[in-house]
């Protein structure tokens, strides 16, 4: 069936409510900074980064004319057997700011790609050493892992596993550390819940360290509506995971690019992973891009163990595309030319104070911070879980500020450019918009 170029129909939106969006549609079509247009023009300030994405801001005239450039000098080139210089050189600098020795670097086009891809590696990496028993995989409640198979399956956000089948075996799930009763309103990392890593000990017992492979976490949940890990509770995973030869796999996407106030939260939290997942603000979001960062002894491994001349058989037509290496070279410029990262940390007391002044504002059950990311708890209206979430969410971008809203959670996670005045309008905007909804 013909139909018009403005018709919003032939667009299946994603993580939408489709009926209800194009009943009532809200568009941007302009970028600029910490500002959203709408095509009236009016303006909405987007305290949420994009979608905890665009760290230096929007619209980068840098990153920009980095690929236009990009696109006359070299548009496309596989890294299948060839290679381009921009690839070579974007993974030697990401190298360069990563903790430890995460020393290589695989791209790939998305998070929910890095993941595929960490495990992977993680169950090829026991296997290449010998130890192919090693398979079973560990993940979180509430944990969000992107929305691919092996994603969903370690993963803990029920709606995104329920309608999907039996997805993958072999998988387990350590507790999730949200814990209101001791910890609401906590400052930064709540001080009860170390112990909740112990259960890695319990699921290590009930299928015994010869056949896991690998625990995957977010060092912060983003997704499940920023839960910042107990103090303590991520040391604890690594020391266990040492000690029955399991990889720690720290997912980045969110936390990496100075999220936290440090260039990743393995810096913040001084906790060394085996793997990093990466993506969103890797390409400032200008192009889409992910990679995963894993340490020298996991890289040799498939250097001396390897059974084949392909040492991993793995690989996206768009690996290292020479686009998403312009945008991230010129993204990873603009990180050090601003010292955004600092920035971000420098400020994020301000963020911290001026979040919690809502603690006596109305509908708010729990306020949680860390770094520049944030998250203000709603109650539920009894018998309807999200609706609160979506009226305040609807309210506040009729009044020119844009949140990321995940139930009744809204949650913030502003540019790392953003001023202290922004943070304030920011939050008295949401004070208001509380005071107007039911
Ligand atoms: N891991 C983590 C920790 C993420 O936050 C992904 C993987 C997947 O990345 P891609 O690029 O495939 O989307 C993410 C993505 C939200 C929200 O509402 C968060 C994400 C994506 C969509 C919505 O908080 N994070
Ligand atoms: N921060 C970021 C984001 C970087 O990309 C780099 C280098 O690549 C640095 C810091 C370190 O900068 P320099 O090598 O100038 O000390």
């Amino acid at each position: 069936m013909p139909t018009q170029a403005n018709d919003l129909d032939a667009y299946w939106m994603p993580f939408t409510p489709n009926r209800r969006f194009k009943a009532e549609p809200r568009i941007v079509s302009r970028a600029k900074g910490m500002v959203y247009y709408t095509p009236e023009g009016r303006e909405v300030l987007d305290a949420t980064a994009g979608l905890w994405c665009v760290n230096a801001g929007h619209g980068r005239a840098e990153i920009t004319r980095a690929i236009a450039a990009q696109t006359d000098e070299l548009d496309y080139a596989t890294n299948f057997n060839l290679g381009h210089p921009k690839a070579f050189e974007f993974a030697s600098r990401l190298v360069n700011i990563l903790p430890g020795d995460l020393n290589h670097v695989f791209f790939t086009n998305s998070g929910s790609e890095s993941v595929e891809t960490a495990l992977k590696i993680a169950l090829a990496y026991h296997r290449v050493r010998g130890k192919g028993t090693k398979t079973r995989l560990i993940g979180r409640e509430r944990g969000y892992h992107g929305v691919n198979f092996g994603g969903i399956s370690v993963g803990g956000i029920p709606k995104n596993r329920q309608y999907f089948g039996g997805l993958l075996t072999g998988v387990d799930h350590l507790p999730h550390t949200f814990d209101p009763v001791r910890n609401a309103f906590s400052r930064g990392q709540p001080a009860h819940g170390a112990e909740l890593a112990d259960e890695l000990e319990r699921i290590v017992a009930l299928h015994d360290a010869s056949n896991i492979a690998a625990v995957i976490v977010e060092p912060v949940a983003g997704s499940a509506g920023v839960l910042p890990p107990p103090v303590g509770y991520l040391q604890k995973l690594r020391a266990i995971c040492d000690r029955h030869d399991i990889l720690l796999i720290f997912d980045e996407v969110i936390t990496g690019f100075g999220r936290l106030g440090a260039p990743f939260a393995a810096d913040h939290f001084g906790v060394q992973p085996d793997i990093v997942t990466l993506a969103k603000g890797i390409t400032n979001a200008a192009v889409p891009m992910g990679a995963v960062a894993v340490r020298s002894h996991v890289h040799q491994a498939f250097m001396d163990g390897a059974d084949a001349a392909i040492e991993l058989f793995h690989g996206y037509t768009y690996s290292g595309h020479p686009l998403a290496c312009a945008a991230g070279l010129a993204t990873l410029d603009i990180y050090r030319d601003e010292a955004l990262f600092e920035r971000a940390a420098a400020i994020a007391p301000h963020w911290e104070q001026a979040l919690h002044g809502l603690r006596d504002a109305p509908h708010v059950v729990d306020i949680r911070n860390i770094g520049l990311m944030g998250a203000v708890e709603l109650a539920q209206i009894p018998g309807k879980p999200g609706e609160r979430g979506q009226a305040i969410f609807h309210r506040l971008f009729d009044d020119g500020l844009l949140v990321r809203v995940t139930g009744d959670i809204i949650a913030l996670s502003p540019s790392l450019i953003v001023t202290e005045d922004e943070i304030d309008r920011i939050v008295a905007a949401i004070r208001e918009g509380l005071g107007k909804i039911a």
